[in-house]
């Protein structure tokens, strides 16, 4: 029987387990990468683990995140982040540079190659053929010491799109159409492999722009073959070496075929506050815009930004709507200077951000009260942007530029003939921005401000847990609702104790203080708990907090790995009628946590009610070793002291 491509990647590298969906596999990684936000306690536990040097082919180090610098926390990180990059032999692209994905695809990726990046959006590099996973930062620090990625076997799904794109239609609008008919929960336990004759026209970035947003599905990874699009990208890039030709064998097996009619999508927009809420163009309206938003790993590559150029060019911006631009890379936006197309953006009336992530992340540019935002980024929860009750919709730049002129929701197809910008047969290429690793690397010394805290450490598994329910939420919640970003709490993230004040405040202000109050205790959600960002503060924070233990119905793959490496079990109500059974501030008993472990299954007794209620802790034998080991730092310097 034939291999999908996801296999033979996944055969290449596989250190232990089986290639049957659902069971545990190692995976040897080649190449990490790492942003600012999560890299600064990625590195401090690398640190903790006690090498002297990183394990990988290659390891990137990215500022792109915390770079609006409003105090000195941020500039005190990346200050740090660059002398541990010296140190320990990883490439640092410094604050400028552009944003991981994009600058990580352009100069780095490599076909056939597998990915561990300490961001949910890593799996951009499957645009290249490259297997490519964000986890957090822990897993991250274990990957560059040289050890595997564990994790469980997915199905490898088939999307088969068919057809050409008609003008105006976009590769976002292919991944926004698969979110409509999958939604956040849709690709969970899933790699997305695309095929089928409509992928030969779609070129690297625009791939890209379908597995980025792959992660919004929930989907482990998605993926391209490498085919004569990669070679060309890569060979614009100056690396033509790096490209081998990859496909799926003919005769392979997938769990699923999807198949997508591209000549039949329209211009889609992902209404608020989810990016799964698709719907037409057409059908949503006008939709008055404060404020439109071009940029963020999605859709901020030199061909996007160059059609917004083109449909800009010689008009201006509706005076009622602030146009900002934050072009993916500094590579992208060296060449829309020397091109003019900045100067016709400019000319329009265009705010240029820096190379960053910047109000993708909410750092700066929140919208006003109650504004709407259209963004061609890939979030919309709400909150996110900085500013409560703003609704943000996301869509291509296409429709963002139409818009941005309008005033109001726009579909572009109104604007005439399509501009149609091909991939440059070469980049500016010029990587003065991306320190490679020092020589002496022995004698570089660490450059620690007071931004950055120790690292906080967890004792031994407990062997019985009681506590309150200190909050009860419902489905779908992410970690942008648990450990909110934004310009002010973003500064924190090497700083525990500090950030660990805002768990939760987006929904509940009060609920640091009760946890610490109560000496810590249990979280109680719906479905899909810890969707969205890999963010291990999500985990961290809550366990400085105390948190042992959470509830669910069901868990976000990278957030329940998150919990798991520090030590916190995922909990899953058998019944999922017992969640109703539960309240906010009820005592809750959990007896035998050791041999709950070993049995997947431990029985709880609610103080409160008198109810009692089985959960479901499924586990792989390596995330059994973790939990008994207190976690995963303590587990990894427990098996290389034991090498
Ligand atoms: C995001 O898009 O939410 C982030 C910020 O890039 C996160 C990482 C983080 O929280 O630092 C992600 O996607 O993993
Ligand atoms: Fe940055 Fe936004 Fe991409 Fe996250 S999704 S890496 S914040 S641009």
């Amino acid at each position: 029987m034939g291999l999908t491509l996801a296999e033979k990647i996944i055969e290449n590298h596989l250190v232990s387990g089986k290639m049957e969906p659902g069971k545990e596999i190692a995976l040897r990684i080649d190449q990490t990468l790492t942003q600012d936000a999560t890299g600064t306690m990625a590195y401090l536990q690398f640190e903790a683990l006690g090498l002297d040097r990183v394990k990988t082919k290659l390891s990137v180090s990215y500022v792109d995140h915390n770079t609006l610098q409003a105090s000195f926390e941020n500039a005190d990180d990346h200050r740090f982040l660059q002398s541990i990059a010296a140190r320990y032999g990883i490439y640092f692209s410094r604050p400028g540079n552009g944003i991981c994905h994009q600058v990580h695809l352009e100069r780095f990726g490599v076909p056939g190659a597998t990915l561990l990046g300490s961001d949910s959006h890593t799996p951009t590099a499957g645009g290249l053929g490259m297997l490519a996973f964000g986890a957090g930062g822990l897993d991250v620090a274990v990957a560059m010491a040289g050890r595997p990625f564990y994790l469980k076997m997915p199905e490898i799904v088939r999307v088969n799109l068919t057809g050409k794109l008609p003008p105006w239609v976009t590769a976002k609008d292919i991944i926004l159409e698969l979110l409509r008919r999958l939604s956040v929960k849709g690709g969970v336990g899933k790699i997305f492999e695309y095929g089928g004759d409509g992928i030969k026209n779609l070129t690297v970035p625009e791939r890209a722009t379908i597995t980025n947003m792959g992660a919004e599905l929930g989907a482990t990874t998605s993926l391209f073959p490498s085919d004569e699009q990669t070679r060309l990208f890569l060979k614009a890039q100056n690396r033509e070496e790096a490209w081998q030709p990859l496909a799926p064998d003919p005769d392979a097996r997938y769990s699923e075929t999807i198949t997508i009619d591209l000549s039949t999508l329209e211009p889609l927009v992902a209404c608020p506050h989810s990016p799964d809420a698709v719907r037409k163009v057409t059908e949503v309206g006008p939709v008055p815009l404060n404020q439109v938003a071009i940029g963020s790993c999605t859709n901020s590559s030199y061909t996007d930004l160059m059609r917004v150029a083109a449909i800009l060019k010689g008009k201006t911006v509706h005076p009622n709507t602030s146009l900002v631009i934050s072009p993916g890379s500094r590579q992208v936006l060296l060449m829309l200077a020397e091109n003019g197309a900045l100067a016709d953006l400019l000319a329009a009336g265009a705010r240029l951000l820096e190379s960053a992530c910047g109000p993708c992340i909410g750092m700066g540019q929140a919208p006003c009260s109650g504004g709407n935002s259209l963004r061609t980024f890939n979030r919309n929860f709400e909150g996110r942007s900085g500013t409560k009750d703003a609704q943000i919709y996301l869509a291509s730049p296409e429709v963002a530029a139409a818009s941005a002129l309008t005033g109001v929701l726009t579909d572009p197809r109104t604007l005439g003939e399509y501009p149609e910008i091909p991939l440059p047969e070469e980049f500016i290429i010029d990587d003065s921005m991306i320190i490679p690793p020092a020589a002496d690397s022995a004698n570089v010394s660490i450059v620690r401000g007071p931004n950055i805290k120790p690292l906080p450490r967890r004792g031994p598994l407990a062997k019985s847990l009681t506590g309150s329910v200190l909050i009860k939420v419902g489905a779908n919640i992410t970690t942008d609702h648990i450990m909110p970003a934004g310009a002010k709490i973003l500064p924190l993230r090497s700083n525990i104790p500090a950030i660990a004040e805002y768990v939760f405040s987006g929904i509940d202000p009060g609920f640091a203080a009760r946890a610490k109050e109560k000496g810590g205790g249990f979280i109680v959600a719906g479905e899909n708990y810890g969707q969205g960002s890999s963010r291990e503060h999500a985990a961290l924070a809550p366990m400085s907090l105390g948190i042992t233990a959470v509830f669910a119905r069901s868990f976000a793959r990278i957030h329940r790995s998150n919990l798991i490496n520090f030590g916190i079990l995922p909990l899953v109500f058998s019944d999922p009628a017992d969640y109703e059974g539960i309240s906010q501030d009820d005592l809750l008993h959990l007896g035998d946590i050791e041999e709950g472990i070993d049995r997947g299954e431990l029985l709880v007794e609610n103080k409160s009610t008198g109810r009692k209620f089985r959960v479901l802790l499924p586990l792989g034998e390596r995330e059994k070793e973790i939990l008994r080991a207190g976690g995963l730092l303590n587990l990894t310097k427990q098996q290389a002291e034991g090498e």
